[in-house]
Parts: structure tokens; sequence; C-alpha cells
């Protein structure tokens, strides 16, 4: 059987993530630095490791079946190339960002008209621009855009801002923002149906597997009184066990909640009477 193939990035912030959430939907592989071509050792799946640049388009041809890649860069490569076909499929949760514009601290930007723009992402600013009405130069530049408005290359930037860090280590402050973005799984539509059972079944357990990540899994015992009041408690919880005691008046309940539980609601269940608590995480969740 032809082996399905999932394109990753090589090396860089996408990177280990990417990894971790394979082998944790079971597939197996060794990786070691600079292989281009990772084969699993217990699934009929490959991974090409290429730059995140490329990932669209090795889907889009169907060189690649699935590929995980951040949704900055699928929405540059979709407005670059109309006949791009991909489908999205799942948000991963991982590697998220924004793309907002910055301008030197200080300097007064207007309505952006006949502003200079520096950006790795000139199609996204230009169809943002075009949008608004907005008639500004955009100067296309891969790397360093952050120093651009310093050396007369540009007024203001469109760059990727995760803490926030950067910008102000570079005196720019960021006064707009154009689209948020995190890491995502992108399919190829034109899979072969001898691979399709395979793929969904993968599909499946990255599903699974984002899922479980924010569930948990809560225990705790109650006076029998008080059950309906301590199940409003819970964050999305799925219709609670509950389970007599060997003591008349008590029970125990048992629930997933697809959130994360914090301090504030464990407190809140105590003070309702709720004691022996117990939050456990959740590693692998199938509807
Ligand atoms: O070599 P290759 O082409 O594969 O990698 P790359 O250099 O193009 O991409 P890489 O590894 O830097 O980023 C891959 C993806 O990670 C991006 O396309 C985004 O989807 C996502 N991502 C998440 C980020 C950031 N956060 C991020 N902070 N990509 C880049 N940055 C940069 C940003 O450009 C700026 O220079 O980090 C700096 C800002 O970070 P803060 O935390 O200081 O705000
Ligand atoms: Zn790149």
């Amino acid at each position: 059987m032809d082996r399905v193939k999932i394109a990753i990035q090589k090396n860089g912030r996408l990177s280990s993530d990417s990894l971790s959430l394979l082998r944790k939907c079971g597939i197996e592989f060794n990786e070691s630095e600079n292989m281009l071509f990772i084969k699993s050792t217990n699934m009929s799946v490959d991974l090409l490791m290429v730059r995140d640049d490329d990932i669209p388009r090795l889907v889009g041809q169907n060189i690649a079946d699935l590929g995980i890649v951040g949704e900055n860069v699928i929405k540059e490569k979709q407005l670059s190339n109309n006949s791009l076909k991909i489908d999205q499929k799942i948000k991963l949760g991982f590697s998220k960002c924004r793309l907002s514009f910055a301008k030197p601290q200080g300097f007064e930007v207007g309505d952006m008209n006949n502003l200079k723009i520096a950006t790795s992402y000139p199609e996204i600013v230009r169809n943002y621009l075009s949008n608004k009405n907005i008639d500004a130069e955009i100067i296309e530049i891969h790397g360093s855009v952050e120093l651009t408005p310093f050396v007369n290359i540009s007024d203001i930037i469109v760059d990727l801002v995760s803490t926030g860090a950067t910008l102000e280590s570079n005196n720019l402050v960021e006064f707009d923002n154009v689209m948020k973005s995190e890491a995502m799984l992108i399919s190829s539509n034109n899979i072969s149906s001898e691979k399709s059972l395979l793929i969904e079944k993968i599909i499946s357990r990255i599903n699974s597997v984002i899922e479980a990540k924010d569930s948990k899994y809560i225990m705790f015992n109650a006076n029998t009184k008080d059950i309906d009041d301590l199940i409003d408690l819970l964050p999305s919880a799925e219709s609670p066990t509950v389970i007599p005691l060997a003591d008349k008046s008590k029970v125990a309940i048992h629930s997933v909640c697809k959130e994360d539980i914090f301090w504030k609601t464990i407190e809140s269940l105590k003070s309702r009477g709720a004691s022996s608590i117990l939050v456990l995480p959740i590693e692998k969740l199938a509807n």
C-alpha cells in the first residue's frame, strides 16, 4: 500500500510540538537531526521534514497527504496562489501568535496612506489594506523586519508577535492586529481511496489528543443532598457518574470536564462541602 505522507517543519518553532503530537497519536519513529525523510516504525506513515513555507504547496500538490503549518503561512500561500487547494482540518493549539502592525515609539501613524510597510507577509497585508481602502507601499523582506523602520527602509512593519518582547526591545509599539494564528493540520483534497482509511484514523486520533489536552477527570466525595449544586459548579461536565458510598448520606462524583479545572472551581467545590477532590489529566479522549 502507498504510505501516508505527513509534511512537518524540519527545524523551527513548529517542529518539536508537531513531532510530539504525532507520537501521542501512536505514530512511532526514530528521528535524528538532518533527516529529511523519516519512516514510521509501526505504521504505514512517512514524515517529510521541510521548511514550513513549502508545506501548503506539498499538500496542495498531493505530494504530502497531511501537513502541520501555521495559519499565517497557509493564508499567505492561498492569497498568492488561487489554485492552491487544501483542506484545513484542525486547529492544533500550539505556536499561537498574531500578525500585527507595529510602529516606532513616538511615530504618528495617521490613516496609513502613503506609508511604507515592511513585512514577510505581503499578500496578507495587501489583502488587509485593500479591504480598508488604504493605499500604502508594501516592502517584502524576510528576516530582521523589526530593523527596517530604523534604516529608512520602512515607516512601520507587520510581523508575528507572541510575547511582544522582540517589539519592545526594538522600540516598536504594536498598534493593530491583522490576524491570529496557530498551528493547523491541513490535508490534501485529493486523497487516494486506499489511503483514506488510515488518514481518517490519524485525523481522528489527532482530534482525540487535542480534545484531551484541555480536559480533566475530576473525582470527589459529597453529601447526597448537595449533588445538583456541586455538578452545576463543574465546567463543561459530561453527565457525571454518581456512585453510592458505604456512608449512605454520601456519594462519590466522577466526571470528565472538557475544560481545565482551576483552583477557583476546586475552592468553590470545597466550600459547598466536597471533599477528597482529585483532578487528573486525560491523555486521550475518544468520542
Ligand atoms: O526555516 P523555516 O522557513 O521552516 O522557519 P521560519 O523561520 O519561517 O519559521 P519559524 O520556525 O520562526 O516559525 C514557524 C511558525 O511559528 C510561524 O509561521 C508562526 O506560525 C509560528 N510562530 C509562533 C512564530 C512566533 N510564534 C514568533 N514569535 N513565528 C515567529 N515568531 C517570531 C516573530 O517573527 C518575531 O521575530 O518571533 C519574534 C517575536 O516573538 P516575541 O515572543 O518576542 O513576540
Ligand atoms: Zn518559513
